[in-house]
C-alpha cells in the first residue's frame, strides 16, 4: 500500500511544472505567484452560506476587509450576490449598492488588490470603476459584455466552472467524467477569453468547488489538481463548503480544521491561490506546509 506522503509533492516542485506565469496581471497591479496568495471573502451579502448578513452595513464590510488584511490577505474578493445552492438572482443594481461603496472605501485606503464576484458585466464595470482590479466570474464570461470590460480595465480575472445556475445547480448534478468536463469547460473558456483580446497572464482558473457537483466530484477535482493547473494558474474555493460538512459532520460554523486540510492539500496539488473565510488560521497552514516543503527540499538537497 502507498503512503500518503509518498503523493505529497512539495509546492515548489508541484509549481515548477506547470505552465503558470510568475504573476497575475491585473490592471495597475501584478500579483508575484511565487509562492502561495490567500484571497479573503467579504461577502456584503444578507444570505451568503456562511457569512451572511454579517456584513451588509459598508462600514462593517470595510473593517472586516481591514481586519483580513490585517490577518494576511493578499487579496480581497467582495461579492454582493449569495451563489450559494439554491440562491436567486439579484439585480445589477442592488448588486452595486451592496459593493461599490465598499470597494471605492478599502481602494482609497489599501494597496491589497481588490476583486469583485460578479457575473455581470455592468457590475464589473462600475466596480473596476471603482478601484477593483479582478473580475472573479463564477459563470466564466457567460455575461456577452463581460469579456470587453476585462479587457478594457486590463483586469485580472477568475474564470471558474459551474454547472447551471446557483439557484438549481444542486439538483442531481451529474458527469461523464467530472475531471476530463471541468478540465475541457476551462480550457474552452481560455481560448474564449484570449480570442477575445484578454491577456493570458490575467487569467486565473477555478474548478469551482460545490457548483453543480457531489461530494463524490468535488473529490475528484481535488485530487487532479495538478492537470488543471496545467491550464492556468488555479484558484481554489472550498473553504466552509458543503462537502467539508458531509465529510467531518461539522456544521458551517466548525469547518475550518477540514477547510485547512483542504487548503494545504491543494496548494502543494499546484494551487497558486486559496479563497477562505479564515484568513488567519489558513496563513499559518501554508506557512507550516512552506516550511516543511523547504525542510524536504534541503534534505533531498543534502542527499
Ligand atoms: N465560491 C463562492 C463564491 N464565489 N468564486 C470562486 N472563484 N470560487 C469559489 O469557489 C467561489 C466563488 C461561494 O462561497 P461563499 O458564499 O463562501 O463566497
Amino acid at each position: 500500500m502507498t503512503t500518503l506522503t509518498q503523493h505529497l509533492p512539495c509546492a515548489l516542485e508541484s509549481l515548477a511544472h506547470t505552465a503558470a506565469p510568475p504573476a497575475w496581471i491585473c490592471g495597475r497591479q501584478s500579483i508575484s505567484l511565487d509562492r502561495p496568495r490567500i484571497m479573503g471573502i467579504l461577502n456584503v451579502t444578507p444570505d451568503s452560506f456562511s457569512d451572511g448578513g454579517q456584513w451588509q452595513d459598508p462600514d462593517a464590510a470595510v473593517r472586516r476587509g481591514l481586519a483580513l488584511i490585517a490577518e494576511g490577505a493578499d487579496i480581497l474578493d467582495i461579492g454582493g450576490e449569495s451563489t450559494r445552492p439554491g440562491a436567486a438572482e439579484v439585480t445589477a443594481d442592488e448588486e452595486l449598492r451592496r459593493v461599490a461603496p465598499v470597494i471605492a472605501a478599502l481602494a482609497r485606503q489599501v494597496q491589497v488588490p481588490l476583486s469583485v464576484d460578479t457575473r455581470k458585466s455592468a457590475v464589473a464595470r462600475a466596480a473596476l470603476a471603482a478601484g477593483a482590479t479582478i473580475v472573479n466570474d463564477v459563470s466564466a464570461l457567460a455575461d456577452p459584455e463581460m469579456a470587453a470590460v476585462v479587457r478594457a480595465a486590463g483586469a485580472g480575472v477568475v474564470l471558474m466552472h459551474m454547472r447551471g445556475t446557483p439557484a438549481e445547480m444542486q439538483r442531481a448534478p451529474q458527469y461523464a467524467d467530472v475531471v476530463a468536463d471541468v478540465r475541457a469547460f476551462l480550457a474552452s473558456r481560455i481560448q474564449a477569453a484570449l480570442a477575445a483580446g484578454i491577456g493570458r497572464g490575467q487569467i486565473v482558473i477555478d474548478p469551482g468547488i460545490g457548483f453543480g457537483k457531489t461530494t463524490a466530484h468535488n473529490l475528484a477535482l481535488l485530487g487532479a489538481l495538478e492537470s488543471l493547473a496545467e491550464l492556468a494558474p488555479l484558484l481554489v474555493g472550498a473553504s466552509r463548503k458543503r462537502f467539508i460538512g458531509e465529510i467531518t459532520g461539522a456544521p458551517a460554523d466548525g469547518r475550518l480544521a477540514g477547510s485547512l486540510a483542504v487548503a494545504v492539500w491543494s496548494l502543494m496539488r499546484g494551487a497558486a491561490i486559496l479563497r477562505v473565510h479564515d484568513v488567519a488560521a489558513t496563513r499559518a497552514a501554508v506557512r507550516m506546509a512552506e516550511a516543511l516543503c523547504g525542510e524536504r527540499q534541503a534534505a533531498e538537497f543534502r542527499r
